[in-house]
C-alpha cells in the first residue's frame, strides 16, 4: 500500500477532499494534476515547493510523493539569505510555484509553474525512499535538512489515525502553515493517507476555524489562545469531534478555558520535525491538562539523567526525553556531525526536550535543556541564526538573543543588541524579517552598551532572561 492510500480512489472520489486558498480538489482532480506533474518531475533528485498554502502546493507536494522525487518546502516568506541556503544545501534543480509566482528568485533552480486545472496520468508511488526534506532550525547556524522517509511518514500517520480514531468521516480543519510537519505531513498527507477531507482556512483565525464546521481541528498552542479568548468563535466548535493541540506547551489556562467553551477537552500531542509526533493523548483516554500522554503506536520513549542513567518514572524528577521507533527520521542531509550529536550509541534520538513520566506512564515536557532553540507561535528558531543575521547589519555590534515568555506567543523573540552606530529596533526587526523569515524577526529589541559574559566570554542568557521575567508578563498582541 503507497503512502496516499486514500488518494488512489480506495475510499471513493470525494468531491470535496481538499480545499485550499478557496480552491476545491477531488480526489481524482488531485491525481490528475499531480499525475502531470509527476511526468514533468520524474529522475529528478529533489523537488523544492514554494509553500504557500494554496492548491499549487498541495499539488507539488503530491506530485513529488508520486514520482518519488523528495519534496523540500520552503517558507513563502523566506528572505533571501534563507531561501539560497534552502535550495543550494538540499540540491533541489526544481522549483514549483504557482503561476503568480513564475519569476520569483530560484538561485539557479529551475522555476516549474504548477496548473491544478493540468490533467495527466498519475504512476504508481514508489514503495520506499525519501519523502521531504524539511528545515529546521538548529542552535546555531543555518537551518538543517531533516530526511524524512515515505516508511516514517506513514507510520505516523497511521499511529495518529490510532490515537485520535481519525476516520474517512473526519473532515479536517486547520489553516497551519504548509512547510512543516504540522500543517503538511499530519495536515494535508494526514487526510490523503487516511481518508476524509481537508479545509485549510488560509489562516488559523478563530473566525475562520469557527466558520468550517469540521469534525477535527488542529492548532498550535497561540491558535487556541486565540480561539479561547474568542467566546463566540469557541463556542461554535462545540459540534466537532476532536480538538488537537501541538507543536509547543499549551497553557493549562488555555485548555481549561477551551474544555469549558467547546465542551471538548483537547488533545495535546508532542513531536519534533525529526521524530514525527512521538507522545499523545488519546481520544479514547484522559486528556489531562499540561500532559502529552503517552507513546504512540512504534514509538519508545526513555527519561535519561545528565550522566547517562535512567531517570525514574515518578512524575517528578526530570531527564532528557529521548526516543525511538518507526517514526524517526534518516538524519540530517549531508550533516553527519549533527547525526552523531543528536543520537545515542543505542540509535536512539536525543530530543533536547527536558520531561518527566509519571507512574502511569502519561509525560510532561518541561522545557528545552537550551535556551537557544526558541519556539515563537509554534515556530522553532533557533537563537544563532537570528543573531547572526543582527550581526550582519552594518550599525550592529554584536547581538544576543533569547525567547521571553509571552502571553500570545508562547515565547517571543527579543534581541538585546549592541549598536556600533545610530540604529533603531523597528529597522533591524525589518532587516531580519527581510533576510530570514517573517517569524524570525525579534519582537522587541534593547539596545544596550554591553551584554552579561561569563569569565569565558560567553553570554549569559539566563540573566537576560531573567532580567526580562523582572520587566513583567508581556503580550507581542
Ligand atoms: C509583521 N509582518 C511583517 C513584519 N511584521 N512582515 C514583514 N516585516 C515585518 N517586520 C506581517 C507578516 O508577514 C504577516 O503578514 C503578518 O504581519 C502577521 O505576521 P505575524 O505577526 O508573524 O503572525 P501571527 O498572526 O502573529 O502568527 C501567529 C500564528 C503563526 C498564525 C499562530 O505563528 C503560525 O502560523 N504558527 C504555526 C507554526 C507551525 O505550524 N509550527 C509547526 C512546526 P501576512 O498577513 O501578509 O502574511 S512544529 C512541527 O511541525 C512539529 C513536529 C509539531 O510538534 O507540530
Ligand atoms: P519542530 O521541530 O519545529 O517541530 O519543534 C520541535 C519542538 O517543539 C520540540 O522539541 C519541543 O520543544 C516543541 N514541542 C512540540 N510539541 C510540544 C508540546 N506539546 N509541548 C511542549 N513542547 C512541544
Amino acid at each position: 500500500m503507497g503512502l496516499l492510500s486514500a488518494l488512489d480512489g480506495g475510499f471513493g472520489d470525494a468531491a470535496d477532499a481538499v480545499t485550499v486558498d478557496g480552491a476545491v480538489l477531488s480526489r481524482e482532480r488531485l491525481r490528475a494534476a499531480a499525475g502531470a506533474v509527476a511526468a514533468r518531475i520524474a529522475g529528478a533528485p529533489a523537488l523544492a515547493v514554494l509553500a504557500r498554502p494554496t492548491a499549487e502546493t498541495v499539488v507539488a507536494t503530491v506530485a513529488g510523493l508520486l514520482a518519488g522525487v523528495p519534496v523540500v518546502p520552503v517558507p513563502p516568506d523566506a528572505g533571501p539569505k534563507e531561501r539560497e541556503h534552502i535550495l543550494r544545501d538540499s540540491g533541489a534543480p526544481l522549483l514549483a510555484v504557482a503561476a503568480r509566482d513564475a519569476g520569483t528568485e530560484a538561485y539557479g533552480a529551475q522555476v516549474l509553474t504548477v496548473d491544478p486545472d493540468e490533467r495527466g496520468t498519475a504512476p504508481a508511488e514508489p514503495e520506499d525512499g525519501t519523502a521531504f526534506v524539511l528545515y529546521t532550525s538548529g542552535t546555531t547556524g543555518a537551518p538543517k535538512g531533516v530526511l524524512l522517509s515515505r516508511g516514517a511518514v506513514a507510520a505516523g500517520l497511521d499511529a495518529l489515525a490510532d490515537a485520535w480514531a481519525w476516520t474517512p468521516q473526519d473532515t479536517l480543519v486547520h489553516g497551519l502553515p504548509l512547510f512543516h510537519v504540522h500543517g503538511l505531513i499530519l495536515g494535508v498527507l494526514g487526510p490523503l493517507r487516511i481518508g476524509g477531507s481537508l479545509v485549510h482556512t488560509g489562516r488559523p483565525t478563530p473566525e475562520a476555524y469557527a466558520a468550517a464546521g469540521g469534525s477535527l481541528y488542529f492548532g498550535v498552542p497561540t491558535v487556541w489562545s486565540r480561539v479561547a479568548a474568542d467566546t463566540a468563535a469557541a463556542r461554535a466548535l462545540a459540534p466537532a469531534r476532536l480538538l488537537v493541540s501541538g507543536s509547543a506547551p499549551l497553557p493549562v489556562p488555555v485548555f481549561e478555558r477551551l474544555a469549558a467553551l467547546t465542551g471538548h477537552a483537547p488533545i495535546e500531542r508532542y513531536g519534533m520535525t525529526e521524530t514525527l509526533i512521538t507522545l499523545s493523548t488519546r481520544a479514547d483516554g484522559e486528556r489531562r491538562p499540561g500532559s502529552v500522554g503517552l507513546p504512540v503506536a512504534g514509538v519508545r520513549t526513555r527519561l535519561v539523567a545528565e550522566d547517562g542513567s535512567p531517570v525514574p518514572h515518578d512524575a517528578e524528577t526530570v531527564g532528557e526525553l529521548q526516543v525511538s521507533g518507526a517514526t524517526l527520521s534518516d538524519g540530517y542531509l549531508g550533516r553527519p556531525d549533527a547525526d552523531a550529536e543528536s543520537r545515542t550509541a543505542d540509535g536512539w534520538f536525543r530530543t533536547g526536550d527536558v520531561a518527566v513520566i509519571g507512574p502511569d506512564g502519561f509525560h510532561r515536557i518541561v522545557g528545552r535543556a537550551s535556551v537557544d532553540l526558541i519556539k515563537s507561535g509554534g515556530f522553532r528558531i533557533g537563537a544563532g541564526e537570528v543573531e547572526a543575521a543582527l550581526r550582519d547589519h552594518p550599525a550592529v555590534a554584536d547581538a544576543a538573543v533569547v525567547g521571553a515568555p509571552d502571553a500570545d506567543l508562547g515565547q517571543a523573540i527579543v534581541a538585546y543588541v549592541i549598536p556600533s552606530a545610530e540604529v533603531d529596533g523597528a529597522a533591524l526587526t525589518a532587516f531580519v524579517a527581510e533576510r530570514l523569515s517573517v517569524h524570525k524577526r525579534p519582537r522587541r529589541v534593547v539596545l544596550v552598551d554591553e551584554l552579561p559574559r561569563n569569565a569565558m566570554g560567553k553570554v549569559l542568557k539566563k540573566r537576560l532572561l531573567d532580567a526580562e521575567a523582572a520587566a513583567g508578563p508581556h503580550s507581542s498582541r
